[in-house]
């Protein structure tokens, strides 16, 4: 689960463990280790920076009943939304541009994105995508707003709402390929085998040097 969080502006090594919920992450700055414990073993870690104070936040959604948990940087206070229903794939991103994280999912069934945006409070609900897509939002323009996208596996072909209103449909990649976006919130979440979130690799944080015996 990489991301931020100690706010240097280097990505940090992190992992998830299902088994126990333990969010295991080392701090680029100093090199220290830490965990916590945060979330469930069917969770999905959808960590962003819900407070915008340039740190990433632990964060989880539960799909069994479409919450989302976190604990901001800023004050260690936890949080509790609802926003998203069984089935639905957590796509958390800066859809609005001011800095923060937004809760948003899309709905394989319908290819609606549901995004509850941080500056207004204000939802906004879109179609974009086809059942069978995989969500990939990112921020393909540069404007500061993630972007709504999709990558549809049958063709390889990316699709990109991005705003005001240009799309776009680029092939690339094999449908045999797993879409990879910065982030990869999205990626992680993809319902599907490959991704079953059984990747749970053994660390040993019992030195200063980790090493990493994967499987
Ligand atoms: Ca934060
Ligand atoms: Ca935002
Ligand atoms: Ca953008």
């Amino acid at each position: 689960m990489p991301g931020d969080y100690d706010g240097d502006g280097k990505t940090d090594l992190a992992v998830w463990r299902p088994s126990d919920g333990k969010w295991w992450i080392i701090n680029s700055s100093t090199g220290q280790s830490w965990n916590v414990a945060w979330g469930w073993s069917n969770d999905i870690p959808v960590p962003g920076d819900y407070d915008g104070d340039g740190k990433t936040d632990i964060a989880l959604y539960r799909p069994a009943d479409g919450s989302w948990k976190g604990l901001y940087s800023s004050n260690w206070n936890w949080w509790s939304i609802a926003w998203g229903n069984p089935g639905d794939v957590p796509v958390p991103g800066d859809y609005d541009g001011d800095g923060k994280t937004d809760l948003a999912v899309w709905r394989p069934s319908s290819g609606m994105w549901y995004v509850n945006n941080s500056t207004t409070g204000q939802s906004s609900s879109t179609q974009y995508g086809l059942q069978g897509d995989v969500p990939v939002p990112g921020d393909y323009n540069g404007d500061g707003l993630t972007d709504l996208a999709v990558w549809r596996p049958s063709t390889g072909n990316w699709y990109v709402y991005t705003t005001p209103q240009a799309w776009s449909g680029i092939q690339w990649g094999f449908p045999t390929d797993v879409p990879v976006v910065k982030g990869s919130a999205a990626n992680v979440s993809r319902p599907g085998p490959r991704l079953a979130h059984k990747f749970a690799p053994h660390l040993h944080f019992d030195s200063a040097a980790p090493n990493f015996p994967m499987g």
